[in-house]
């Protein structure tokens, strides 16, 4: 197959290219450097260093034989994203290209709008793209768990069957998301969908947990292949953060009664899961939706999980909680459709013994503790309005 992966310089979007490689795909990757940008502008940098893009390329084929492409450009750019479909033609386009942190998306109105912009408008080019170029082109595009919130019912897998004044209809499954991040990706949601319905394309919307761990197969065969670690407020996610905080002998910082569940995967059953979906595409017009995690846990239970697991002791601090989010809830939701197709996960607590403390322990004299502190609220800043929204956009 031949499989083009927008995002190929994040966290998930370089493992998965080197996977799918390895798979036998031939892969080029295409990435515009926001992610190290934001680095830069929060000042903050990941735990594990990585190697420029155009280093781990090359050390992948000296140390493989096998080449990945690479296409340096903005998804936002109508003319830059046609082109490199047009180059590339592929069988398969992973879309992993958005500014993908909630916090980041509700630190002012600027971030807000670049958040939307960046992801709507990179999502609705590569759409036009594909079916300019090949409708036939599967989009694989990640979604997140998020997107569904945390309503008082079942999540199902994208669709719920809804029965209404005596009529039953298909529906997309109604969404209530926590951040204008999570938000963003409803949007492509429902514009992927509106593609597949009116276009006839083919799509697979892939809800995605919180993905935690950072090696994989192919990241661990040099160190210019390890993928990005963070751990700071902003970007780093709650289990990895929390295995750093504990490297650190921190308190782990959980948020509010950390009551609230969410679904986790471990970033080899990433990789391995957009494998599968790009070998196993949808028919042409289909809409299909998976809900991509393992396992589920309260941010309280990961937490003790760690302190129980941990060689030195660990101690758990509740802190207020500085997000809007449901501080208790139910939460049942699907993720059949992977297991189905084959996916054997990996268990939380296995990598976080053979994996995730040895990382954190390695590297914890890079971590700058002061990153710890949440720093963005929810609440809206009323100071930061304006023109400086059309600088961060432009
Ligand atoms: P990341 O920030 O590490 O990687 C995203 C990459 O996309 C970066 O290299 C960035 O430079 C690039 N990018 C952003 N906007 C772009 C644009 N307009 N044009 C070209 N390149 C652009 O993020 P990640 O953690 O690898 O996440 C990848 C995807 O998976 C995101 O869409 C995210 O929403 C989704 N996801 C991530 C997680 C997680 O826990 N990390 C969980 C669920 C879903
Ligand atoms: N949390 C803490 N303490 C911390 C950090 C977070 O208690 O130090 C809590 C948060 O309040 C939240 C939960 O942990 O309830 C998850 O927070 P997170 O930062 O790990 O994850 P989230 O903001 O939801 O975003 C991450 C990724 C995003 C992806 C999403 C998947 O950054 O790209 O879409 O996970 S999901 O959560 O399923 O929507």
């Amino acid at each position: 197959m031949r499989t083009l992966v927008l995002g190929g310089d994040g966290y998930l979007g370089w493992p998965t290219a080197m996977h799918l490689c390895a798979a036998g795909h031939e892969v080029s990757v295409v990435d515009n450097f926001a992610r190290r940008g934001y680095d830069r502008e929060l000042g903050v940098t990941t735990l594990v260093p990585i190697a420029p893009l155009e280093q781990r390329a090359w050390t992948w084929q000296r140390l493989t034989g096998r080449r990945i492409g690479i296409h340096i450009g903005d998804l936002t750019n109508a003319e830059f994203t046609h082109r490199v479909l047009d180059e590339v033609r592929p069988d398969a386009v992973v879309h992993f290209a958005e500014q993908r942190s909630a916090p980041f998306s509700m630190i002012d109105q600027q971030h807000a709008v670049y958040t939307q912009v960046n992801n709507v408008v990179g999502t609705l080019n590569v759409l036009y793209a594909i079916a300019q170029v090949d409708p036939t082109i599967h989009l694989i595009k990640l979604g997140s768990m998020g997107e569904y919130g945390t309503p008082n019912i079942d999540i199902e897998e994208g669709w719920l069957e809804v029965t209404h004044k005596g009529r039953t209809d298909r529906m997309l499954y109604p969404k209530r998301p926590g951040s204008f991040y999570h938000l963003s990706k409803v949007h492509d949601s429902h514009n992927i969908e509106f593609a597949c319905r009116a276009w006839n394309l083919r799509a697979t919307d892939l809800n995605q947990g919180i993905v935690y761990g950072q090696e994989t197969s192919e990241t661990v065969l040099h160190p210019d292949l390890a993928t990005r670690f963070d751990y700071d407020a902003v970007f780093g996610t709650v289990l990895n953060r929390m295995v750093v905080q504990a490297a650190c002998r921190q308190p782990l910082t959980v948020y509010g009664t950390g009551r609230q569940i969410r679904g986790v995967l471990d970033i080899r059953d990433t990789v391995e899961c957009i494998r599968i979906a790009a070998e196993s595409p949808p028919a042409p017009g289909e809409f299909r939706v998976f809900n991509q995690f393992t396992e589920q846990f309260s941010v309280l239970e990961l937490a003790q999980l760690i302190a129980r697991l941990h060689p030195f002791p660990v101690r758990i601090e509740l802190t207020p909680n500085p997000r809007a989010e449901a501080a208790e809830h139910y939460y049942h939701a699907a993720h059949r459709g992977l297991l189905d197709l084959g996916l054997r996960p990996h268990l939380l607590s296995d990598t976080l013994l053979e994996s995730l403390f040895v990382i954190a322990r390695r590297h914890r004299r890079h971590a700058d503790p002061r990153l710890f502190e949440p720093t963005v609220r929810w609440s809206p800043a009323a100071d930061r309005v304006g023109p400086a929204v059309q600088s961060l956009v432009a």
